[in-house]
């Protein structure tokens, strides 16, 4: 058992600033007050110690609040992410089997129609029961549940608990160090690994915490330019627009600034070299929801000589090449330690996250002689465009529930903004058009999944036990 994080911190160094948002600063002791008597309001309204509970909203404070409240009573949070269609969220709900949904008035219309949520205006205004704050947390509670899609098609709930957050923030800080007077701008999504590991390290550290509602363009620059902030968590497009805008405004980062965590896929060389000339300094990283954020980060000191690296595996951390006998051979990413998820909810509850402890992450890619990771390839035809997560089987599924469609196969298409895009190749059985295709995956799925391009083919590449070759559907275009 563990001190709750957020009365230990506020024990510690209640008058430190917390939060900022839109000029207005929380200290750890208000951080506390109020999610203490949202905990009491949640209570009056029937959520109960423990209880699963979704939570849809906005990155604003009040979207932390709600958070650190349902920590206080070691909810299960499932953190719904907003860019979904209904029809995803609807499915997340159900496979979760969540006793409440908590949502922000403002992402009230984002839900399916027929849900009953408690609204965020609801549970700050009622009058708070007394309640059970857990003074003490078990290192196996779960605390968050994330969705991260599967090979099958179905996203799986991924289980973050209490003790995987805290290895995670831990072995951050023993490679990336520290001082109070370090700020974290969080412009990634809260309901992302990407950014709620922000809140935690903030939590363990007594760091603050610059929060942006959405990836601010402008304010980012002039934070890291003026030395606003110290760190920030970033996916590649962001980082291009980081280094963009610094090199149109002839800026460069400010010596107080210390460093952007890139991860949530690979990064460009190409923007490391940029943001050296920059000072401004990079990290890539190699993380995922199921390790509850980094398990390798590349120093800076290391950015140019081992250019492309993921890095070494953090304090805590091993990583395995599955297979591999000597150094630069390829295989299976293997991952080992206690950042590593315990396992999924719902409908993948039975299914095992780890063989013999080690997660097989399905990520191709090597240690080199001095035993730095380099990610050569994506798990399972997975793409990854602005960082958020595209499962070819996902879309395919939806495509073949169209009654024009025979076959569907969907790959990435390299993209200048996004990193890569999906590109969906059709088989058609019956008249239908690129317009109604687009209507149709519109009403489905998340506008980032809808594929950019579509190709109206005669047949699909299929191996001889006729299995679909994702790998081969772009030589089609040739
Ligand atoms: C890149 C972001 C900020 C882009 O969003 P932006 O610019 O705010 O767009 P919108 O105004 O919302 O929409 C404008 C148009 O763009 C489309 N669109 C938006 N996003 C995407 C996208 N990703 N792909 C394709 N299209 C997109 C909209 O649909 C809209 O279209 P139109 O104009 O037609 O209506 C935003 O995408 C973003 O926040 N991305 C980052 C998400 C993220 O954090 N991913 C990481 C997930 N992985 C993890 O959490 C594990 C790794 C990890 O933990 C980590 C990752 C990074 C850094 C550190 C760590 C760590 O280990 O700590
Ligand atoms: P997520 O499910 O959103 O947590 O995504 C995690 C996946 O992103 C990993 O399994 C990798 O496929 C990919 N990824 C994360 N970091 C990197 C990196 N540094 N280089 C390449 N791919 C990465
Ligand atoms: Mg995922
Ligand atoms: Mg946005
Ligand atoms: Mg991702």
């Amino acid at each position: 058992m563990y001190p709750n994080w957020i009365l230990q911190r506020a024990h510690l160094t209640p008058t430190r600033t917390a939060l900022n948002y839109e000029g207005r600063n929380w200290t750890f002791e208000e951080l506390k007050k109020i999610s203490v008597e949202r905990a009491g309001q949640l209570t009056a309204l029937g959520v109960k110690p423990k209880e699963r509970v979704a939570i849809l909203g906005p990155s604003q404070p009040r979207l932390i609040f709600m958070m650190f409240a349902c920590m206080h009573l070691q909810c299960e949070m499932v953190m719904l992410n907003r860019k979904l269609s209904k029809h995803e969220l609807e499915y997340q709900i159900e496979d979760a089997q969540v006793e409440k949904v908590l949502v922000d008035d403002e992402d009230l219309s984002l839900l399916p129609d027929h849900q009953k949520p408690i609204l965020f205006s609801v549970v700050e205004s009622i009058m708070g029961q007394p309640c059970e704050i857990s003074k003490e947390w078990d290192m196996e509670q779960t605390i968050s549940i994330m969705y991260t899609s599967g090979t099958t098609g179905y996203p799986k709930g991924v289980r973050q608990t209490v003790g995987n957050h805290q290895a995670s923030a831990l072995a951050s800080v023993l490679n990336i160090g520290l001082t109070e007077e370090d700020v974290w701008l969080c412009a990634v999504p809260l309901f992302h690994i990407s950014g709620f590991s922000i809140l935690v390290r903030s939590l363990l550290y007594g760091n603050a915490v610059k929060l942006y509602k959405r990836f601010d363009i402008e304010g980012t620059i002039m934070d890291i330019a003026d030395g606003h902030v110290t760190h920030m968590s970033a996916v590649a497009v962001m980082l291009q627009r980081i280094l963009q805008g610094l090199e149109e405004k002839g800026l460069k980062a400010s010596p107080r600034f210390k460093l952007i965590l890139a991860g949530g896929g690979p990064v460009p060389e190409k923007y490391i070299e940029r943001a050296h000339r920059l000072k401004l300094m990079v990290s890539q990283t190699y993380g995922m929801t199921e390790t509850s954020s980094q398990t390798a980060t590349l120093s800076n000191e290391d950015a140019l000589r081992k250019l492309g690296s993921a890095g070494k595996p953090l304090f805590f951390n091993q990583i395995q090449i599955s297979d591999a006998l000597s150094p630069r051979e390829m295989g299976e990413i293997l991952i080992r330690g206690p950042h590593v998820t315990p396992g999924y909810i719902g409908r993948f509850s039975e299914k095992s996250s780890t063989i013999d402890g080690w997660l097989h992450t399905g990520d191709i890619g090597y240690l080199d002689e001095d035993g730095y990771l380099f990610v050569v390839d994506r798990r399972s035809d997975l793409i990854i465009s602005g960082g958020e997560n595209i499962y070819p089987a996902e879309l395919e599924n939806v495509l073949l529930s169209h009654e024009a469609v025979q076959e569907a196969g969907v790959c990435a298409i390299e993209d200048e903004t996004w990193g890569q895009v999906p590109a969906a190749f059709i088989v058609l059985k019956s008249d239908a058009t690129e317009a109604e295709l687009i209507q149709f995956c519109s009403e489905r799925l998340a506008k980032y999944k809808v594929p950019r391009y579509f190709y109206f083919v005669p047949n699909l590449p299929r191996n001889g036990s006729d299995k679909l070759m994702r790998r081969k559907l772009k030589e089609l275009l040739q």
